[in-house]
């Protein structure tokens, strides 16, 4: 049976995540809102094994906070349109800057897959990346491509169906703050997921809600009110 999946890539400016939508999805893409908004999202299609995949081509953020239009834009789809898997591009020659915004993913959803873009520029560098070591402490999925090369694309898409198969269960790595933040949350927690339910992520909503993110919090009442109807 066809299934059909969402897949939103994710990551900062300039790491290869239209190069890589451009190759998953060829000729298959068109400009269109989505969910009412007036954002336009670039949306593509490909099929792998069984299934259809929508993929959406999320704008180059280093954070998901509401700094920014386009911030706002790809933390909302990741909040409030929930797709089934959100890719992470990584530029693979500038790591650790880019782990930011793969941690702040793996608060919001569980099926994430890290996928370590520009690998060929990386290896031009003497840089070496232990794809294997990063998957254990990262509890997701890491995969090394080159976009432009078309490297290592067979093995994201088979990872893609194993995730989505339920065969790969992601467990993202949590980010622990300190003690003060820990304990508010733990006071914010019980009464976020009372409201809420499973319906938002309830440790990364309690710590928006610490952050003072009214925008995100006006966002959340909305949603909850509509449900409600
Ligand atoms: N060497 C190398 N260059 C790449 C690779 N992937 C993408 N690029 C190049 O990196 C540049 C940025 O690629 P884009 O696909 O536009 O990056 P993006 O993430 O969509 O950028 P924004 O939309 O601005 O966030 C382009 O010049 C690509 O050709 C890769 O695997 N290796
Ligand atoms: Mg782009």
């Amino acid at each position: 049976m066809t299934e059909s999946f969402r897949i939103a890539l994710a990551g900062n400016p300039n790491t290869g995540k239209s190069t890589l939508f451009n190759l998953l999805t060829g000729l298959k893409q068109h400009t269109g809102n989505w969910a009412g908004k007036t954002v336009n999202l670039k949306t593509g299609l490909f099929s792998f094994k069984n299934n259809k995949y929508e993929m959406i081509d999320l704008p180059g953020t280093y954070s998901l906070f509401s700094n920014s239009m386009d911030e706002k834009i790809a933390r909302d789809y990741l909040v409030f349109e929930k797709p089934d898997v959100t890719l992470v591009i990584l530029d693979a020659t500038a790591l650790e800057r880019n782990m930011n915004l793969a941690l702040q993913v793996m608060e919001i959803t569980d099926r994430v897959i890290i996928c370590i873009n520009l690998i060929d520029e990386a290896e031009k560098l003497g840089i070496e990346i232990n794809d294997k070591v990063l998957m254990k402490r990262l509890g997701v999925p890491v995969i090394k491509v080159s976009a432009r090369n078309k490297s290592g694309i067979s093995m994201l898409l088979d990872t893609i169906d194993r995730v989505v198969s339920g065969t790969i269960l992601c467990t993202p790595y949590q980010v622990t703050y300190d003690d003060e933040t820990e304990q508010k949350i733990k006071l914010l927690l019980p009464k976020v997921l009372e409201i809420s339910g499973d319906k938002f992520p309830a440790r990364w909503l309690s710590l928006r809600m610490l952050d003072g993110d009214r925008d995100l919090l006006q966002m959340i009442e909305m949603h909850i009110s509509k449900m409600e109807v």
